[in-house]
């Protein structure tokens, strides 16, 4: 008889099983009056603008918006706890955004068929809200981006489910803390490439990974700009960053390898080795000093703070 062959463990084993794909229920119904943007019809956004530097008006209407963005946030804050589906999140939101007179800005941006997108565990990013449960230990990013006043704003939180593990904990602590580390780095007149390296340094420092292929960038009437903020230090990154640049800084760290497969529905991107990954996301101005965080609740204590424990 063959010897059967000794497997060694190379991984630590997962704190739960692989999220699989549930159910995606039907598109919500926004209502005649709220204003759209441009995709919201096609699913096709108009080409990316260059213009990086936004007027007095944009950033008072992005104040606005970022922070209804932000209270959309708090709200589903309070919703996240074990049993809860990631399409009852979605229609939580979905509810929030129109009763702030504002439209859902990832509903049918190029075809995407939810209000927010919601990453458990494994899921790096634009997670699809479906029939799936949260359950005790897990973490989820929920990402929001409302359209309101003819502007984009754009946060997101990781949220722990009931008890989590040690692991988890610290990912998601210094995942937020190197969203802090990157929007530090922004003044008038550092390069780019600034925001990456504290970003990277920070990650590094507690042997977290930091996702390649997703990146921060410049929002304002459009969802996406042409700017762009990678999470990692790239020294071609030199463009100098300017007062009235508005843009998103949202790192995705991993416990394991930053390497990713995207589901077969085109939008959900995993981690290749199943470890967690979590991300925040503020949306940022660069003022004649530094950044000024315009993801903002109205009461001034953002999801990130909040429900930090
Ligand atoms: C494989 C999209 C997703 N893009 C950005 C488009 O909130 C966001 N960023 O912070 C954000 C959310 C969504 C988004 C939802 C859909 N998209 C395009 C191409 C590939 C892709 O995922
Ligand atoms: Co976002």
């Amino acid at each position: 008889m063959a010897k059967r062959k000794k497997r060694v463990a190379l991984l630590p084993p997962p704190p739960s099983p692989p999220v699989r794909p549930g159910l995606v229920s039907p598109i919500l119904p926004v209502p005649p009056e709220i204003e759209r943007p441009d995709y919201a019809t096609t699913g096709t956004p108009s080409p990316r603008e260059a213009r990086a530097v936004r007027t007095g008006n944009e950033i008072e209407r992005m104040r606005v918006a970022c922070s209804a963005a932000a209270d959309v946030l708090n709200v589903i804050g309070d919703s996240i706890e074990p049993g809860v589906t990631t399409d009852e999140i979605d229609r939580i939101g979905h509810e929030d955004y129109i009763r702030r007179g504002g439209y859902p800005s990832t509903l049918n941006y190029k075809g995407y068929p939810k209000s927010l997108c919601t990453s458990v565990n494994e899921v790096i990013c634009h997670g699809i809200p479906d029939s799936r449960s949260l359950a005790e230990g897990d973490i989820v990013n929920v990402d929001v981006t409302i359209y309101l006043g003819g502007v984009h704003g754009d946060t997101s939180a990781t949220f722990l489910v009931g008890e989590v593990d040690d692991d988890s904990l610290r990912l998601v602590d210094e995942t937020r803390n190197a969203l802090y580390a990157g929007i530090e780095a922004v003044r008038p007149g550092a390069p780019i490439n600034a925001i990456g390296r504290a970003i990277e340094r920070h990650a590094k420092r507690y042997g977290l990974g930091v996702v390649r292929e997703f990146i921060g960038h410049g929002i304002g009437d459009q969802f996406h700009t042409s700017l762009q903020i990678p999470h990692y230090f790239d020294p071609g990154y030199d463009t100098a960053l300017e007062p009235g640049m508005t843009f998103t800084i949202e790192p995705m760290l991993t416990l394991g390898e930053p390497t990713l497969v995207v589901w077969d529905d085109g939008w959900t991107a995993v981690t290749r080795d199943g470890q967690r990954s979590a991300q925040f996301e503020h949306t940022v101005l660069v003022t004649d000093s530094g950044a000024e965080i315009l993801t903002l609740p109205s009461d001034g204590l953002p999801a990130a703070e909040r429900f930090r424990r």
